[in-house]
């Protein structure tokens, strides 16, 4: 991975992302308070209105998966994070709109290699490395402005269940999927959200492209090419994502984490933990966390949440002045210049993720997921690189009162 990427970042690259994003965002929405409050009945979708267009047509997506599941957002590629997703509203069959996320970007490719160094942050100006994207890389989809896909595809089995007495009850889900791609030195980052029809949302980076070649010694590295000559430079991958959660509007959203004692024994016990103020933490075997509207419910009556699990990192903790990878999960309250996890270029804010958690209240909950990938060199990476993937899920809990199927 070179470097030449994450150098200045000028006044003009600093004008276009969040910031103005944000202001312009103000006015979206007003399905906010629209989700299924209590007594929504289904036969109720019809009547309600689709939240107003919040962007112009090249940067709207509205899809309809076959299920009947709505997914409408707006995407706009900045150029410190590349590929944001803004205004994403749900609205599950015979249920009524809800927003989900105010918006959704990278926060930061935090890339230390095994021997000490390099140590890259490769977000920065993430924009500016966008791909042009050719008709075979966006298979059954459509390319916005070259350089976003916009596509459907199979996401296996939805359910299946017998019938005795006649044929299963079966059907295969699927998710629209808005990805775009990223050189920064020799690797490809493939920069994808999947939504699915069941409410889920998967965000994920899949690596690809070429090794960077970097070469040490036979105990920070794996043996690539003939013999035992050349070692390359076992390294992790963090990847950091910033979500902005509005779910139901950005108001009496609340942040829960969830355990579940009694390793080795009977019975588990349920343990809430409300984060009320700025918060980090760590991941830990049964885990998960959810951001929770705390006044609007679905028709049974359970509070509208989206839980988010985080168990497919590798939990890379760097050194002492690398705070920013001692945590998997961090809360913050909403700030306009906080971007980016590390290396944040916003003037007069804080430079890292893990100096944004200084224990203010959390009145509109953003919430950072590092996701790590430990990638020990093979000879199948030469050339060109396999994809490999890396990601964490965030899954609709009680957003409907029953399966939306
Ligand atoms: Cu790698």
């Amino acid at each position: 991975m070179t470097v030449f990427l994450r150098l200045a970042l000028s006044c003009a690259m600093l004008a276009g992302g969040l910031g103005s994003a944000r202001a312009a965002s103000t006015q979206a929405a007003p399905a906010a308070r629209a989700v299924t409050g209590a007594g929504a009945s289904a036969s109720a979708a019809h009547a309600v209105r689709a939240p107003a267009a919040p962007c112009s047509a090249p940067y709207r997506i509205d899809k309809t998966l076959p299920n009947g599941a709505r997914w409408q957002l707006c995407w706009e590629m900045r150029n410190i994070e590349g590929l944001a997703l803004t205004k994403v509203v749900y609205t599950p069959k015979g249920n009524r709109a809800v927003t989900v996320l105010r918006s959704t970007a990278l926060a930061q490719i935090h890339v230390p290699y095994d021997s000490g160094r390099p140590r890259y942050h490769d977000i920065g100006a993430l924009g500016y490395n966008a791909i042009a994207l050719q008709s075979a890389d966006c298979p059954g989809g459509e390319r916005r402005e070259q350089f976003v896909c916009v596509t459907t595809r199979a996401r296996g089995h939805a359910y299946l269940k017998s019938d005795y007495d006649g044929p299963n009850a079966s059907a295969q889900g699927r998710d629209l999927v808005v990805f775009s791609a990223f050189q920064v030195g020799w690797y490809t980052y493939l920069v994808e959200w999947a939504f699915s029809d069941d409410g889920s949302i998967t965000p994920r980076v899949g690596a690809t492209g070429s090794l960077s070649g970097f070469t040490t010694t036979p105990e920070h590295g794996w043996p690539i090419g003939v013999g035992a000559r050349t070692f390359e430079t076992s390294h992790n991958h963090n990847i950091f994502w910033r979500l902005d959660f509005d779910i139901a509007g950005k108001a009496d959203d609340l942040v829960e984490q969830y355990d579940f004692s009694g390793s080795g024994t009977a019975k588990r016990k349920l343990e809430r933990t409300a984060f009320a103020r700025e918060t980090k933490a760590v991941n830990g075997p049964m885990r998960w966390w959810r951001v929770v509207d705390q006044k609007v419910r679905n028709a049974d009556g359970h509070r509208v949440s989206w839980e988010i699990n985080n168990s497919d990192s590798s939990e890379y903790r760097g050194p002492a002045n690398e705070a920013f990878t001692r945590a998997d999960v961090y809360v913050s309250t909403y700030r306009s210049c906080e971007r980016l996890a590390t290396v944040n270029p916003s003037p007069g804010c804080a430079k890292s993720v893990d100096r944004y958690i200084n224990g203010e209240r959390v009145k509109d909950p953003v919430v950072w997921v590092n996701v790590g990938y430990h990638h020990v060199p093979r000879d199948e990476d030469g050339d060109l690189m396999p994809t490999h993937w890396q990601g964490f899920r965030v899954t609709a809990r009680d957003v409907t009162a029953k399966n939306p199927r």
